[in-house]
């Protein structure tokens, strides 16, 4: 409990002590009940012997609805019978908050429990110590990423959610009415940090919503997920940004074993810190992989989720978690993305963990020509990328970049299924809400 456990400083002596919490449990033997209270650092009991009781405090405690939110004051009393050692035999009590009956869903039944009965009810989801953990690991995670990024130079910045053109392909973009005209939520920050590239802030990073019109019901889409996205100017090739990722991501992995410890247990998992450097396939021996596994891919083709599924088992096989994907021709990439001349590649790459990609990134097209040549390239109207092409046209370095999804490098990290596991509330075709 908070109160007692954090200040660390309660030798189990008597005393008085004042908790704050949710009934979890209450156990009535004849002339002595029991009531477990938690909070968010874990249950301590409160012991009712009838006779040592007040009455009326007695006949409120034990009548008390599963997950009502008290403050119990009390005697505290060394134990041999609980976990933190010690017990609690109240006087007096105040009730915050009565739970209604039944609950929409239990806390410590160990029922399973549909997964959209969980997020329906997520407030009551959330009281479970090892779901809170997710979170607590979640929180921890975006502490290390911008420790990692600060100690390179990056420079946090803050780009618009809504805005006049999509960078990431049309049909995934959610269109809002602006007043009188449409405009579309960020599908990621792309056109604006690269604009960045042009000001001297020649390293940015940004941890912010992205959005996505995906019909897709899958374990690894969402409609809402946070991107964390870099840009690094003055770069002389993509590998440069491969790096950069790399001693990110072994900097999280690291500090979360570390940090997470507790979280760590309270959900049952481990992290692995995979060796470096992190191997690099290309693109052509992964479609070979793919192929020989079943597929029957053509040059050009999307890996799809079956092909990084097969890739994911080959290079698990050999002992290997993380491995970037490199050399994408350059027509499955997007316009921004550099090619590379005489041959149907490019400068970009996909980071996959365990069989799935969580980010992508690459060397970017920095030569106003030969921009405005690949967006047409891509049926796309340069005059609709005006704002961006503007900054490309007067001095724009040679720079690169990648965006990560946090919630799919949670999920991987800890071997979630689904990556609703990994969003407090999370968005899909068919959740708006809560
Ligand atoms: P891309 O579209 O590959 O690249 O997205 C980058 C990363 O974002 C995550 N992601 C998603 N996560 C959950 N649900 C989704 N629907 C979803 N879509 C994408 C993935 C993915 O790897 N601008 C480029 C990045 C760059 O080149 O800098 C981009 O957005 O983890």
């Amino acid at each position: 409990m908070a109160a007692i456990k954090d200040s660390g400083s309660i030798s189990v002596e008597d005393g008085v002590a004042t908790v704050r919490g949710w009934v979890q449990d209450i156990r009535n033997m004849g002339g002595i009940s029991f009531l477990t209270l938690r909070d968010r650092h874990g249950t301590i009991q409160i012991t009712m012997p009838k006779k040592k009781v007040d009455p009326d405090l007695f006949g409120l405690l034990t009548k008390l609805p599963r997950e009502t939110a008290v403050s119990i004051t009390g005697d505290v009393k060394a134990s041999n019978q609980t976990s933190l050692g010690l017990e609690i035999i109240p006087t007096s009590a105040e009730v915050y908050s009565e739970a209604g009956v039944p609950l929409p869903m239990g806390v410590i039944d160990k029922v399973n429990v549909e997964m959209d009965t969980r997020l329906n009810n997520r407030f009551m989801d959330l009281r479970k110590p090892e779901i809170r953990a997710i979170f607590e690991l979640k929180s921890m995670m975006v502490g290390l990423i911008e420790e990692a990024v600060r100690k390179n130079g990056f420079v946090q910045v803050y780009t618009p959610k809504i805005s006049a053109a999509g960078a990431e392909g049309g049909a995934e973009l959610f269109q809002v009415q602006y007043f009188d005209r449409p405009a579309y939520l960020a599908q990621s920050p792309q056109l604006y940090k690269q604009i960045l590239m042009s000001t001297g802030l020649d390293r940015i990073f940004e941890i912010a919503p992205a959005f996505r019109a995906e019909r897709s019901n899958t374990n690894r889409h969402v409609t809402e997920f946070i991107s964390f996205d870099g840009e690094m100017s003055w770069i002389e090739n993509e590998e440069e940004v491969m790096a950069m990722i790399e001693e990110i991501i072994d900097y999280v992995l690291t500090g979360l074993k570390e940090r997470g410890r507790k979280q760590l247990e309270a959900i049952g998992k481990d992290i692995s810190v995979p060796a470096r450097p992190y191997p690099v396939l290309t693109y052509s021996e992964c479609l070979k992989i793919a192929n020989e596994g079943g597929l029957g891919l053509k040059d050009g083709d999307d890996l799809g989720t079956e092909g990084e599924k097969i890739v994911g088992d080959a290079m698990a096989a050999k002992g290997i978690d993380l491995y970037f994907i490199a050399e994408y021709p350059e027509e499955a990439k997007p316009f921004y993305i550099m090619e590379k001349d005489g041959t149907p590649y490019s400068f970009s790459f996909d980071l996959d963990y365990r069989g799935q990609e969580i980010s992508s990134g690459g060397q970017r097209e920095h030569r106003y020509d030969r921009l405005v040549a690949r967006m047409e390239k891509k049926g796309l109207n340069p005059e609709d990328f005006s704002f961006y092409l503007d900054a490309f046209r007067y001095g724009m370095p040679p720079h690169g970049g990648w965006g990560i999804g946090i919630e799919r490098l949670l999920v991987k990290m800890l071997d979630l299924p689904n990556i609703r596991e990994a969003i407090l509330f999370p968005r899909d075709p068919s959740r708006l809400s809560p």
